[in-house]
């Protein structure tokens, strides 16, 4: 069976820490969509890493990591984070595999994103500028390169075509490329080379391979579920579905092989880049959640908006994803609260009250129903069984468990790997 994991809100759930705990039960890692957009923090042995595209598999020598045939790979960005891993000493060219049918972000596609967003001014999706959007949309239009193309002799002119229909669009917009892509360029292609050092492949062969082997394999989910392509609060989404199904067509595996499905959340909710959130903290309080949770882009370092954990959009994010086990993270920031509160309800302009999200999230007001619980306000360091936790972390843990009609496996208490308490 494939085992998925992903996380249920905006993103930044904490879904590398828990790929990292879980992976030597697995012996393939897969990352199914998104690209370089991600940022996947691991912490070990008092070393933070952050991975963008690599599977968060990586740290763990006997897991082979595949980037799959949904994601959009830059090869620039790929370079760089090779380079970062190389002081960690993995046999990086051996547990690494890199489908050919992923889609490459060029650097025409990180100009446009930013011309895209300009254009959209006060209405910009809050992208990361990754060249995300652009690239997805090639892949759709069918004119998108694919990793397997740079084995081509006609990747240049292929390239070439991409590039000139690019600089169409950046001149409609009067982007100024000009100054920037000839430097761009340059990288990109010596970037292209190295990647070609790699196992570039039909990974959907080796997935599923190693499913009738009997091997475990762990689909790794990036951004969150209500970033989704479909479900998300559109526009104001990621291009891909992030959600188990995107893991099926991301790495080219039946539905019926899914098995366990962990669905990573805040204890509270962050949100970066621009769309709604109805529990959003506008004051002190939610400085002090930004503050304590250190909660800033990954990737982009922008500073994460934050609010109460929103159950409407929890059962909403669980009911899509088939989730079989939940992961609550980032706990120990609550520690400073007196009152932790849960949103359950969302009250309607005509004063009606819903558990379900709106469609139209964007243009219709809701207010948060909350329900309060007393804090625990104590450090929750050395603490791994639910049995020694504060009675009101308990009490607030199960309180989930029995409106979320899921148990609650992990509870993460801090950024380390150890910082973890589990239930069998
Ligand atoms: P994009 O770049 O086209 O995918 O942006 C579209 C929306 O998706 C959001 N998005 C993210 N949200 C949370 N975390 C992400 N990864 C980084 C991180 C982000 C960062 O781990 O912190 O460093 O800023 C991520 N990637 C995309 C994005 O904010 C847009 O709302
Ligand atoms: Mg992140």
């Amino acid at each position: 069976m494939i085992d998925v994991l992903l996380g249920l809100q905006w993103g930044d759930e904490g879904k590398g820490k828990i790929v990292d705990v879980l992976a030597p039960q697995y012996q393939v890692v897969a990352r199914f969509q998104g690209g370089p957009n991600a940022g996947h923090t691991l912490e070990f042995d008092g070393i933070k890493h952050v991975l963008h595209q690599i599977p968060s598999g990586i740290f763990r020598a006997e897991a082979l990591n595949i980037i799959g045939n949904g994601v959009v790979l830059d090869p620039i960005v790929f370079r760089k984070e090779i380079d970062g891993l190389a002081k960690f000493n993995l046999a990086l060219t051996q547990n690494l595999i890199i489908s050919k049918k992923a889609s490459i972000i060029i650097p025409t596609h990180r100009l446009l994103d930013a011309a895209y967003e300009q254009a959209k001014g006060a209405a910009k999706i809050g992208s990361t500028l990754r060249g995300i959007g652009p690239t997805y949309q090639d892949k759709v239009a069918r004119q998108g390169l694919r990793v397997g193309d740079v084995l081509s002799p006609n990747f240049r002119t292929k390239y070439d075509t991409l590039v000139a229909a690019h600089k169409t669009i950046l001149d409609w917009h009067n982007f100024d490329y000009a100054s920037v892509l000839p430097a761009a360029e340059d990288d990109f292609f010596s970037a292209v080379e190295f990647l070609k050092t790699f196992t570039l492949t039909d990974s959907e062969y080796e997935v599923n391979q190693a499913l009738q082997n009997g091997q475990k394999v762990l689909a790794e989910g990036a951004q969150g579920s209500l970033l989704d392509i479909d479900f998300g609060s559109y526009p104001f989404v990621t291009s891909s579905n992030t959600m188990t199904a995107g893991a099926c067509t991301g790495l080219g595996v039946a539905p019926r092989q899914i098995g366990e499905v962990f669905g990573i959340f805040k204890a509270y909710c962050t949100r970066v880049g621009s769309g709604p959130f109805p529990t959003e903290l506008h004051e002190e309080i939610g400085e002090r959640m930004r503050q304590e949770g250190r909660e800033f882009g990954a990737t982009t370092g922008r500073p994460r908006r934050c609010g109460w954990l929103d159950l409407p959009a929890l059962k909403y994010a669980i009911m899509l994803n088939g989730v079989t086990q939940l992961v609550m993270m980032k706990v120990d920031v609550l520690n400073i609260f007196d009152t932790i509160r849960v949103c359950t309800h969302y009250q309607l302009p005509d004063g009606t009250l819903t558990e379900k999200l709106p469609y139209d999230l964007c243009d219709t007001e809701v207010t948060p129903i909350y329900k309060d619980f007393p804090g625990w306000q104590t450090s929750l360091d050395g603490i791994h069984t639910f049995d020694a936790m504060p009675a009101e972390l308990a009490n607030y843990v199960s309180y989930l468990e029995n409106e979320l009609n899921l148990p609650i496996t992990f509870v993460s208490t801090g950024p380390d790997r150890e910082a973890l308490v589990h239930r069998e």
